[in-house]
């Protein structure tokens, strides 16, 4: 398929590599030029690369960054044609991204929210989950394009569905990480080893997918980011904007966001949310340490 490809961080990337790995004919654009795609067309603006393109795939940082490439000077925007389907990786807004769908509707476009999970080594081996929302006929036509980057697609229900679902599910990520973070730092101050404390864990119900994920990286004090704290901090607040529009309230979310406000003026915002730990190491006076580290 034509694919314009808007948006070359660390998950567009590679994302956009697959596709080109799988045989589709891509086209890419980055803010910061430079940023290339080997066998991939570089275009000057969005709007140039969703030229003659069958579908637009962003992943981008934002919602205030999709709108600007969809709808800004030089955007997507006036490149719409009756039938072309932007697909948006980003995690953003779902009450935006139901606004966005109807602007570019009104050309004839269709859009999916179509957000991810599985983190950079989900993209780099063409293994991530996508959840998705949006009308069946798009989401279907889409399939080819899901194959090559991912391993799995849920269709959750309608435009925004997609985004109210990855919300959700880095609700608990975020909480399930700080649980992780804190019972290894009472545990240290404690006196008990951290390292067994993890083998304790894997071997009982405590197990979960986020601490196998993220164990090993925080067991050897690696915090290089796989997941930036600062896009899991945008997350949160997404997620809490989301519920007060639904007027929910979320009591646990609300202090996590506020460690991740104090870890971000800790200067750990570029490092990956695990970093998050350093603060409650910080006030607790320890440092947690595996074998490795
Ligand atoms: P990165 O690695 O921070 O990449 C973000 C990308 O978004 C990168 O290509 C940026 O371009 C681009 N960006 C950021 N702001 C803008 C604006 N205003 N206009 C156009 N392009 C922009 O993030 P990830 O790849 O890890 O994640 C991307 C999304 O997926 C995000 O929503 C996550 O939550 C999930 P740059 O190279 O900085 O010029």
């Amino acid at each position: 398929m034509r694919v314009a490809f808007v948006g070359l961080g660390i998950m567009g990337h590679a994302m956009a590599t697959n596709l080109v790995k799988a045989g589709h004919e891509v086209t890419v654009w980055n803010r910061t030029p430079g940023n290339l795609v080997e066998g991939a067309g570089v275009a000057p603006t969005p709007g140039a690369a969703a030229q003659g393109a069958e579908v637009v795939w962003l992943c981008v940082s934002d919602t205030d960054a999709v709108e600007g490439v969809i709808f800004g000077a030089d955007g997507v925007e006036a490149s719409l044609t009756e039938g072309m389907i932007i697909a948006d990786s980003s995690t953003i807004s779902p009450s935006a991204t139901v606004k966005f769908a109807e602007r570019v509707g009104k050309k004839g476009a269709t859009w999916v929210d179509a957000p991810m999970t599985g983190s950079k080594i989900g993209a780099r081996d063409g293994t991530l989950v996508f959840i998705v929302g949006g009308s069946e006929e798009p989401v279907e036509r889409l399939k080819p394009l899901f194959a090559a980057m991912g391993k799995k697609i849920f269709r959750m229900g309608e435009t925004g569905k997609g985004q109210a679902t990855k919300l959700v599910m880095n609700l608990q990520i975020a909480l399930i990480f700080e649980g992780f973070a804190e019972a290894l730092t009472l545990a240290t101050k404690l006196g008990v080893d951290p390292q067994q404390l993890l083998t304790l864990i894997e071997a009982t119900m405590v197990r979960s997918g986020v601490v196998d994920y993220k164990g090993p990286f925080v067991m050897q004090r690696d915090f290089t980011p796989n997941f930036p704290l600062r896009l899991m901090h945008k997350d949160i607040r997404l997620t809490l904007e989301a519920a007060k529009e639904a007027r929910v309230k979320l009591p646990a979310l609300e202090t996590v966001e506020e460690i991740y406000e104090m870890a971000s003026e800790d200067g750990n915002k570029d490092l990956d949310y695990a970093a998050t730990l350093t603060l409650l190491e910080k006030w607790a006076g320890v440092q947690v340490k595996g074998k490795a580290a």
